[in-house]
């Protein structure tokens, strides 16, 4: 449950809101090609469709299923299918993102819903799966609201209502059962895994018991014996009840402190130097159990976990960097966020606008995206994993996958470099002035082409050249006027 079973790359890209069709086409011309190992997906089961106030067709209302049958905005299940096929043929894998804390929040009798499943607040019905009453934990719960009202207390957080949604109760035998039939007909549609929603506001126990239930992966896809890979999303910045130790007995578990940390550094809240012992040294999971982002859907529009220290594709140069340090650092197993835009509206420090669903038509259905001579993503796409700096770093953390980090420098501030073995080496600056240094990248003496300022494309570089020495140092140089605040060059790159 610990392995991602990848065999194209060692990233995988959250491809948030994305339709299915336009996912399956996206690993045929893109993530197969570029080293891509997986998608993490949308969540694929039926929800309620939210019209509220001005608020229409919000993102988070995909969090809030009626039924585990296949189908939403991003397509049905025939769709879902097809992708899960035709992304396993390019050895691109499929994690579904799964909500199965809860159901519905509050909504009027009759509101719709993605599939026209029917459901009842307050009567805990939902037909489509089929749940009632007696299977959600209202009577577990030990708050006076019967909402989560403290972090403080694991009870609470386990056994009562997340932001006002029927918390189901997974301590029985049949919403187990429920949920290992939906994670099983996922299983048996070829997916590799899954993103567990809100698994901190559900018993570990509870949870384990489910993913012992499950079946072997498609053995046509992962041959046979494979456990499906599981990441707990569980908010641990420490200072509450839950810990993410908690979990990884389970499976993976997200490291929110990655990005929170790496946030702070970039800007200037603290030097990188400090970085040469990120990772466990920082008091982060165990790399073997960590799953590491640099944001994500919740935390790059103020939910979630992180403040305004998190680095988004608003604040591009910050954001390539820490996503280059993040990719060519050997810590953890690691996803890129791929978003939309949309624009912000700060109200008192709160973007009135963090609700906004993805580019749609005028019915509301889902836009995709379209493509740009450079690989760049128009119609609303920012596809921050078709940029440059971006996927050359996934190519370089292909090519140093199975080697340490080694060959440490740094100028006492914010300018560093290290080598991965003997396969890439990497530098960054976010000093405010120029670096021009003399370093060792421990590759072997000849031409190398920078993966950052441009690529190696047949016999010369688009952008910077390298010239490594016969003892492995080479100059290297950037200034703070470039685009990127990053150098890197690895074994692939030499001309
Ligand atoms: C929406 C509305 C609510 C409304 C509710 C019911 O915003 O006002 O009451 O619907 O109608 C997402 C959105 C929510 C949304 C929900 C359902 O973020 O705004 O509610 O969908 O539509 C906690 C959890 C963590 C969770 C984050 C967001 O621990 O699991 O909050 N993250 C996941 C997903 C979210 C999703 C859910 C869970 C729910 O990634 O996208 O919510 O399925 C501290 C704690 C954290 C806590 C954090 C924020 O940092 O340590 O544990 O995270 O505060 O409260
Ligand atoms: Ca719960």
């Amino acid at each position: 449950q610990l392995d991602p079973h990848v065999t194209n790359g060692q990233v995988i890209v959250h491809l948030f809101e994305w339709r299915w069709a336009d996912i399956a086409a996206e690993c045929e011309n893109f993530l197969g090609p570029k080293g891509y190992g997986g998608v993490q997906v949308s969540p694929p089961s039926e929800n309620v469709i939210v019209y509220q106030d001005e608020k229409s067709r919000p993102w988070w209302e995909r969090y809030q299923p009626v039924s585990y049958n296949i189908i939403t905005r991003s397509g049905d299940e025939a769709a879902f299918k097809d992708m899960v096929n035709r992304c396993n043929n390019v050895g691109v894998r499929i994690y579904v993102d799964c909500v199965f804390n809860q159901m519905t929040g509050w909504w009027p009798d009759g509101t719709p819903t993605t599939g026209g499943s029917t459901f009842n607040y307050g009567a805990q019905s939902y037909p489509g799966v089929p749940y009632s009453t007696f299977d959600f934990n209202d009577a577990n719960c030990n708050s006076a609201s019967g909402g989560i009202e403290t972090y403080n207390d694991a009870n609470q957080v386990r056994n009562c209502k997340l932001e006002g949604m029927n918390d189901l109760n997974q301590g029985t035998d049949y919403v187990r059962g429920e949920i290992r039939d939906y994670l099983n007909k996922l299983i048996s549609f070829g997916v590799g895994g899954f993103r567990v929603d809100a698994s901190k506001h559900m018993w570990p126990g509870d949870l384990k018991a489910i993913f012992d239930s499950l079946d072997d992966l498609s053995q046509e896809h992962f041959g046979s014996g494979a456990r499906a890979f599981v990441y707990q999303e569980v908010i641990d910045l420490g200072g509450e009840a839950v810990s993410s130790l908690e979990y990884i007995d389970n499976g993976r578990v997200t490291e929110f402190k990655y990005g929170k940390f790496l946030g702070e550094a970039f800007r200037g809240q603290n030097q990188l130097k400090w970085l040469v012992n990120f990772g466990e040294g920082w008091g982060m999971i165990d790399r073997a159990y960590s799953l590491i982002f640099i944001d994500n859907h919740d935390n790059q529009r103020g939910h979630g976990a992180g403040g305004d220290m998190i680095l988004t594709f608003r604040v591009s140069k910050w954001y390539k960097m820490a996503t280059a340090f993040m990719l060519a650092h050997p810590y953890g197993f690691t996803r890129v966020m791929s978003s939309y835009y949309w624009d912000q509206n700060f109200v008192n420090g709160q973007d009135l606008n963090d609700w906004v669903g993805p580019p749609h038509d005028d019915s509301y259905n889902i836009v995709g995206p379209t493509f740009n001579a450079d690989d760049s993503c128009g119609n609303g796409w920012v596809c921050e994993h078709r940029w440059r700096q971006i996927y050359d770093m996934v190519e370089f953390r292909n090519v140093a996958h199975g080697t340490d980090m080694n060959d440490w420098w740094d100028n006492d501030s914010n300018q560093i470099s290290f080598c991965r073995g003997n396969k890439g080496f990497i530098a960054i600056n976010n000093d405010s002035w120029d670096l021009k240094e003399t370093l060792q990248t421990c590759l072997t003496a000849g031409t190398y082409c920078d993966v950052i300022s441009g690529a190696k494309n047949g016999g010369s570089c688009t952008g910077k050249t390298v010239t490594v020495n016969g003892d492995g140092t080479a100059y290297i140089e950037i200034t703070t006027s470039e685009d990127d605040g990053v150098l890197a060059i690895h074994v692939d790159s030499k001309l």
